[in-house]
């Protein structure tokens, strides 16, 4: 509730400024978040809120060692909402610890049950800036993987590169805490966020995660494709694993193995899809087969 009376006056503040500049206040986008926010807790309880997964290729060997989980809301009366809609809310409010910590629960049971079955694939789950150097988050974190007892480097963290970069001695020693636990670091939307070749160098990180920016044009942009092979290149000197995300076509994809990138994710590979249905993909035979 206190958390939801900071959005409104955030929210407030924010619309009095417009209210300045256009002489109106948007309280149907108010009262939209707020209502969000006030379901959230039943939505998670109820199922309403659920991790899809998408698979990561490895482009070597042709078989998908993990997956990325992407949570989505599926409303009772207004139908799928986007995360881009209300994981900034969640992140205002507050409220992103609650939802991470759900995620993460139920991306460690499907990465258990699918173990169980045969298939030892890794999970990540995405982490919010703010929660990244978070004390309290860290260590609940812990103990959810204890009682997992999966094995050490199954599990991933995507943080993305700007998260990294507002306090880097903190991010760096947080960094360190998460590997402690077991857990791999992964550099999300790399590119896009301006950090110099010595930060790089320093930081704590097991993968980076090349942006679908750079990648989406690597076939017809070639400018492009050098940046993205150099960027191969320093990564596998700094002893870290690439993902490129993004890839929606077959030339993309062999373009990228050409380069050595490690791993491929993306629409050509597979689509962000429920733990059942992913199952099933896993099943139905490796690589591109089972996209
Ligand atoms: O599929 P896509 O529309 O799923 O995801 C949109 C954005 O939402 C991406 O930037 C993705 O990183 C982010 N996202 C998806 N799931 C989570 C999550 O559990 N936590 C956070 N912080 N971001 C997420
Ligand atoms: O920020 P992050 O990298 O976590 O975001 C993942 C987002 O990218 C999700 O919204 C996911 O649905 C989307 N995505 C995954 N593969 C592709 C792709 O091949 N093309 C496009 N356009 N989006 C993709
Ligand atoms: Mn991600």
């Amino acid at each position: 509730m206190v958390a939801n009376a900071a959005l409104a006056a955030e929210q407030a503040e924010e619309g009095s400024e417009l209210f300045r500049h256009f002489g109106a206040i948007d309280t149907g986008e108010i009262e939209w978040q707020l209502s969000l926010l006030g379901e959230l807790d039943q939505a998670m309880a109820q199922g309403f809120l659920w991790n899809a997964y998408q698979p990561k290729l490895d482009l070597a060997s042709g078989r998908i060692v993990s997956v990325e989980a992407l949570v989505r809301w599926t409303h009772g009366q207004r139908g799928p909402i986007r995360p881009d809609e209300f994981i900034p809310v969640l992140e205002k409010a507050g409220r992103i610890r609650d939802l991470t910590l759900h995620v993460l629960e139920q991306a460690l049971d499907d990465a258990l049950a699918w173990d169980r079955r045969g298939y030892p694939i890794g999970v990540a789950v995405n982490v919010s800036a703010a929660l990244l150097a978070d004390h309290g988050f860290i260590e609940r974190v812990g103990h959810m993987l204890l009682s997992h007892r999966l094995p050490d480097g199954r599990v991933t963290i995507e943080v993305t590169e700007t998260a990294t970069m507002n306090a880097p001695d903190h991010a760096v020693a947080a960094l360190n805490s998460w590997r402690a636990m077991g857990v791999r670091v992964s550099i999300d939307d790399y590119g896009t966020g301006q950090s110099s070749l010595g930060y790089l160098q320093r930081l704590p990180a097991d993968e980076l995660k090349i942006d679908m920016s750079f990648v989406r044009t690597i076939a017809t942009d070639h400018r492009n494709a050098i940046m993205v092979r150099s960027t191969i290149a320093l990564a596998h000197e700094l002893g870290l694993k690439v993902v490129a995300e993004g890839i929606e076509d077959g030339i993309c994809l062999e373009a990228l193995r050409e380069m050595g990138c490690d791993i491929g994710q993306g629409y050509h590979i597979g689509r962000p899809t429920d733990a059942d249905s992913l199952l099933v993909a896993l099943r139905g035979g490796e690589g591109r087969e089972a996209a």
